[in-house]
């Protein structure tokens, strides 16, 4: 946390990575965030599962067992609409939802065993970014890898890449991958939903500078910086910044620096990109993916991708994608 906040605070223009973001606080904040009504996105991915989860699974499954991974599973609340489906299919399912948050996958493992008997919760406090390892399938078994919730959307196109083709090289062929992205759309619609109108989303953007007054000894003044989303078309991503509103000079104790702010210096702190239809489905077969299916919403807001492993493999990269 250190090196990142000092590499991105010195760096011209500054910027602050968005894992940052999901401390308890950040945690919880967005979880508000995804039951406001700007906030589309996990409303229009959550009408789709309850659509379609027993055609994804059964499409997944082939007539196999199904084990499930989530990759950043969180709460893992929308999941529950797919393990319900595979619980239906088959007696028992085993669930891994890996998530850097071990206090979100113990909530998440008490209520999925209490609310859906026939899951089989296990846990992984991992860093995916980092590379995945999974366990071989056993005889007449399949996996199937969620990575849902537009959490790819926080990734440059090359490290979305980089990360897809690591998801692959973990995969046999014939296990699947389920890829929820967010479309492109009108701007009017894609700006309300990062700055909403009670303000959650500017709460949530402004908790990473209170993160770093509590955790780095930092006296960044609240009221003295602002929440800022813009649409770049040219990137296809809406950005988060925050706005000094003066001049202005920060201490960080733990890292013994001092910060300084001109008059609306911003520290660009996330990239959420949108994709253009079919577009997921090429990046997915440049990662050695095959075609398998995909859902959208009634609005085309959101697109859920099934995609199979093919028998050429992606190329394993071990490196950390989100710096
Ligand atoms: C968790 C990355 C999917 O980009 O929409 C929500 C994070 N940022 N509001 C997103 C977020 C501002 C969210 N993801």
């Amino acid at each position: 946390m250190a090196s990142a906040v000092s590499e991105g605070l010195l760096s011209r223009p500054k910027w602050l990575p968005s894992w940052l973001f999901y401390d308890a606080a950040g945690s919880q904040l967005f979880n508000q965030i995804t039951e406001l009504p700007e906030y589309y996105l996990t409303r229009s991915e959550r009408a789709i599962f309850a659509e379609r989860s027993e055609e994804i699974i059964a499409l997944a499954a082939n007539g196999d067992a199904l084990r499930i991974v989530e990759l950043g599973a969180g709460s893992a609340d929308k999941t529950r609409l797919l393990l319900s489906a595979a619980v239906d299919r088959q007696d028992t399912v085993v669930y891994e939802p890996v998530d850097v948050s071990a206090s979100a996958l113990e909530e998440a493992q008490e209520r999925i065993e209490r609310e859906i008997p026939g899951v089989i919760v296990a846990p992984r406090v991992e860093d995916y970014c980092q590379g995945l390892e999974l366990d071989p399938p056993a005889p007449g078994e399949r996996r199937l890898v969620l990575y849902i919730g537009s959490s790819i959307g926080n990734f440059e196109p090359e490290e979305a890449h980089r990360l897809l083709c690591n998801v692959r090289a973990a995969l046999a062929p014939g296990d699947a991958l389920l890829l929820g992205v967010d479309l492109a759309k009108d701007e009017a619609t894609l700006l309300a939903a990062y700055d909403d109108a009670a303000g959650v989303t500017a709460d949530f953007n402004m908790n990473l500078l209170a993160r770093l007054n509590r955790e780095l000894g930092a006296d960044f003044d609240l009221s003295s910086f602002t929440h800022r989303a813009v649409w770049n078309a040219a990137h296809s991503r809406i950005e988060m910044h925050l706005v000094s509103c003066k001049r202005q000079r920060v201490k960080i104790s733990a890292l013994d620096m001092a910060i300084d702010f001109v008059i609306g210096e911003t520290i660009h702190t996330e990239n959420s990109y949108k994709y253009r239809p079919g577009q997921a489905e090429e990046f997915l077969a440049s990662a050695g993916f095959i075609r398998g299916a995909t859902w959208t919403d009634e609005k085309k807001r959101f697109a859920v991708c099934l995609a199979k492993a093919g028998t050429r493999k992606g190329k394993r990269i071990g490196e950390r994608v989100n710096k």
